[in-house]
């Protein structure tokens, strides 16, 4: 039998912050999971390498229901996303390594294709609007289907999803950097330029927005309400989900679809959002709610209640991610969208393979397992560079959801 010889832990940083799980079987197969949670990798490092790696040596590496519970009950402490990320590790790793055994992709084993293509939507943003529009031209030339509008809203300084550069990379600063926040001013704004979106390139693409956990159930309400006649793919948190219950509040309201979960972790963050169709997508990730297995569970609840996937897909989930979430985009009945941000060419030069991007949509990898190669003397040229997420104060100066 072939067992688990070795898993390495692997912190780099080609572009930005990565965490990566490399797990080495007895017969020399390799799989990599993909372990980064943004602005807190250590964390995840740490409970890899000093309380999950000693349990994985001499495993079956077949294994990966019977390792995913292992982990996951063995632990008796749940959820969170630190555990579930160093779980989604781990999980990623092993189904990595079935498809390399089997000279199967990943899309395979999970009953192979239901779609040639997986749609992505891309990021658009300006500091201001006339800014925006520009980028939203450009997104447009290179063939995206979808696309999602962020612009600085005026008087405020810093503003979530404003892309400095050719890279949009919020975890910038070696402490958090300080940004201001007014929902007055935000509401009085973002709908107009929403509006100005659609008079310019008109209905015939996905316009997608991020609200970033900023509003109230009821602000939330009301700003569906206003850009109804946007029609908008999504809305995205538009208020924090730790109070699942809260968005009966906005659907009562709105028609404009509800997207969730990019911080969410597992089955029962998202369950009353899905079980009572408070959410049109979830948002869950595949590194951060528990690998392929977990993420599987979820959108197979999901699929029941006509809710899709909308996998949170941005740099900061590295190439190994990317290629996981691929692999259940192409095969899950109830696939929606999945996000896509061009990745630094020094974290492509670290992370070889994975999915290929053409005109707005992704293509899965056909190599066994991810098809993703963890280059380690290229990695060893981009030492961990601590950063942090910015956060958000009110005008009052109290500190508000970023
Ligand atoms: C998104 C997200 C990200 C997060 C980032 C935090 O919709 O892609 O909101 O941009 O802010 O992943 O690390
Ligand atoms: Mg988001």
């Amino acid at each position: 039998m072939s067992t688990i010889e070795k898993a390495e832990v692997l912190v780099s940083s080609p572009g930005r912050n990565y965490v990566t799980l490399r797990i080495t079987t007895s017969d020399g197969v390799t799989g990599l999971g993909d372990a980064t949670l943004n602005g807190r990798e250590l964390a995840v490092a740490s409970y890899l390498r000093d309380h999950v790696v000693p349990l994985l040596i001499g495993r079956d590496p077949s294994r990966i229901e019977d390792t995913w519970q292992y982990l996951y009950r063995g632990g008796y402490w749940r959820r969170g996303p630190v555990t579930m990320t160093a779980i989604a590790a781990v999980d990623v790793a092993l189904w990595d390594i079935k498809g390399k055994v089997a000279g199967l992709p990943v899309y395979q084993l999970l009953g192979g294709r239901s779609r040639d293509a997986v749609m992505v939507y891309g990021h658009a943003s300006g500091v201001d609007v006339e800014e925006l529009l520009n980028d939203i031209a450009r997104f447009q030339d290179a063939g995206y289907q979808a696309i999602r509008a962020q612009t600085g809203v005026p008087g405020l300084a810093g503003s979530y999803g404003v892309r400095k550069g050719s890279v949009y990379e919020p975890a910038a600063t070696s402490l958090p950097a300080e940004q201001s926040w007014s929902t007055e001013r935000y509401l009085s704004f973002a709908p107009d330029y929403l509006r100005q979106v659609r008079e310019r390139f008109g209905f015939n693409f996905h316009l997608l927005h991020d609200i970033h956990h900023r509003l109230t159930p009821i602000e939330a309400a009301r700003f569906g309400k206003e850009v109804e006649e946007v029609r908008l793919f999504w809305m995205e948190d538009p208020t924090p989900a730790e109070n699942q219950e809260s968005f009966r509040l906005i659907r009562q309201h709105t028609t404009t679809p509800i997207a969730v979960g990019e911080v969410l972790n597992s089955i029962w963050d998202v369950q009353q959002l899905i079980t009572e169709q408070l959410i049109d997508y979830v948002r869950t990730s595949v590194s951060h709610s528990g690998g392929i297995t977990h993420l599987r569970r979820i959108l197979d609840l999901a699929a029941l209640y006509q809710v899709r996937s909308g996998s949170h897909g941005p740099t900061d989930l590295s190439p190994v991610s990317l290629s996981a979430a691929t692999n259940i985009d192409v095969s899950i009945p109830n696939f929606g969208i999945q996000e896509y941000m061009a990745f630094a060419p020094e974290t492509l030069n670290v992370f070889q393979g994975g999915p290929t991007f053409r005109d707005g949509a992704l293509y899965v990898s056909e190599e066994p397992g991810l098809g993703v190669f963890y280059d380690d003397r290229a990695a060893a040229r981009y030492p961990y560079d601590p950063k942090y997420l910015p956060v958000a104060r009110r005008l009052d100066g109290s500190v508000h959801d970023w």
